[in-house]
């Protein structure tokens, strides 16, 4: 494998120095600063390819090019937000970067009920819990007819969650969620929120898909002249939430949806952790199944709580089988001849990281301790096999 962190650019308190010495070979990064729907400016993928090249690093993938909402939802500025996507995919190709994530959640990102989730010894976890949710949509949120999404158990439950709060809870909370709305920064409020679930309200999960194969068949062509892998990350959680469709979830959702889109530059970001948290989704099998999709590897290991409650596990615990996905990702390079990219997904905030702040589960030593764990067990694999050397 290749071995890669994310970096969310100069204001990153990572510095490129530290994942070097995490003994990553590249990084994953995005122009956090290039508002959604504008095509990405050549001269701004020059800078930090440079930057990242003075660092001994690569600029291995992007992750990600966002897909502007106007996309999703096909509106009016279709046409113009497809040519801007376009634009930036030939721009990166011409520099030399090959591999592009994106997603195709609605308004959301990723979206977790605490990122401080405190763990036996002390280190902190990123969890998701349906009560905090629920506890927020129906009575921070607001949203009209919330109540009806959710079983009348949960909604007893988040009602007496919502009062147990005091305001600084209720704040911590509206906060925590709204953390995972790209580009929302801290002027996103749950207002704005609302009124943009609003503009979803005739999208139902085939209307999604529909949009999603639009998509690909308008900027696969163009991927697949200039040699770009364009890799789908998985919805997180694969589930729908506040009543928006989801619709990459499943193996049976990206089976469907590389047989509407069969070009080979629509691809897959296999991540062990948003796909792991459905027991109904079988990882190993997926690598086998979907691998030549695959062009970008997330691993991490989530541990699923009852009532539907999950948190982020240590890289190698939880429930995500990991020694069999590296092994099933072992077979793949070795079939394919690819050396994939792969980055550690998320760490806890440990040590001395919970004394200062970085972005939610991109702490260094969490992730510096997960990508050390992962490439012994990489590495262990690779041995027992006689092949002794990564590929
Ligand atoms: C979360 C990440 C996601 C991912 C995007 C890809 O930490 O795995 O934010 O980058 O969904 O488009
Ligand atoms: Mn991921």
């Amino acid at each position: 494998m290749t071995q890669t962190m994310r970096w969310f650019g100069p204001n990153d308190p990572v510095p490129l120095a530290a994942i070097r010495q995490a003994g990553a070979t590249g990084v994953v990064t995005a122009l956090h600063d290039i508002p959604n729907g504008e095509a990405w400016p050549e001269a701004a993928i020059a800078t930090r390819k440079a930057m990242i090249e003075d660092a001994g690093l690569d600029w291995t993938v992007v992750e990600s090019l966002p897909v502007a909402e106007g996309i999703k939802t096909r509106s009016a500025d279709w046409d113009q937000l497809i040519e801007a996507y376009i634009v930036s995919l030939r721009r990166l190709a011409a520099q030399g970067i090959h591999v592009v994530t994106y997603n195709f959640m609605p308004l959301l990102d990723w979206t977790r009920t605490d990122l401080g989730w405190e763990l036996p010894d002390g280190a902190r976890a990123l969890r998701f819990e349906p009560v905090a949710l629920a506890a927020y949509d129906i009575h921070i949120l607001r949203r009209p007819g919330a109540a009806q999404d959710y079983a009348a158990d949960v909604v007893d439950a988040a009602a007496r969650r919502f009062d147990s709060l005091d305001e600084a809870g209720r704040t911590r909370l509206e906060r925590t969620i709204i953390a995972g709305l790209p580009g929302s920064e801290e002027s996103f409020t749950s207002a704005d929120f609302l009124r943009h679930i609003g503009s979803y309200a005739s999208i139902d999960a085939d209307r999604l898909r529909a949009h999603h194969h639009a998509f690909l068949a308008a900027v696969c062509p163009v991927a697949e002249a200039e040699g770009v892998h364009l890799v789908v990350h998985p919805d997180d959680p694969p589930f729908p939430i506040f009543g928006l469709p989801r619709v990459v979830s499943t193996e049976a959702d990206l089976a469907a949806l590389f047989a509407a889109v069969p070009s080979p530059a629509n691809g897959l970001c296999f991540c062990s952790g948003s796909l792991g948290v459905r027991a109904d989704n079988d990882l190993p099998g997926i690598v086998d199944r979907l691998g030549e999709r695959i062009g970008f590897l997330h691993l991490r290991s989530v541990q699923r709580e009852p009532d539907g409650a999950f948190h982020e596990a240590e890289h190698l615990q939880g429930d995500a089988d990991m020694p069999a996905i590296m092994a099933a990702v072992l077979d793949l390079q070795q079939r394919s001849g690819r050396s994939l990219p792969m980055r550690p997904d998320h760490g806890h905030q440990m040590a001395d990281d919970l004394y200062r702040q970085t972005n939610p589960g991109y702490s260094l030593i969490g992730r510096l301790r997960g990508l050390a764990e992962l490439r012994g067990l990489e590495a262990g694999l690779l041995a027992a096999r006689g092949a002794v050397g990564a590929v």
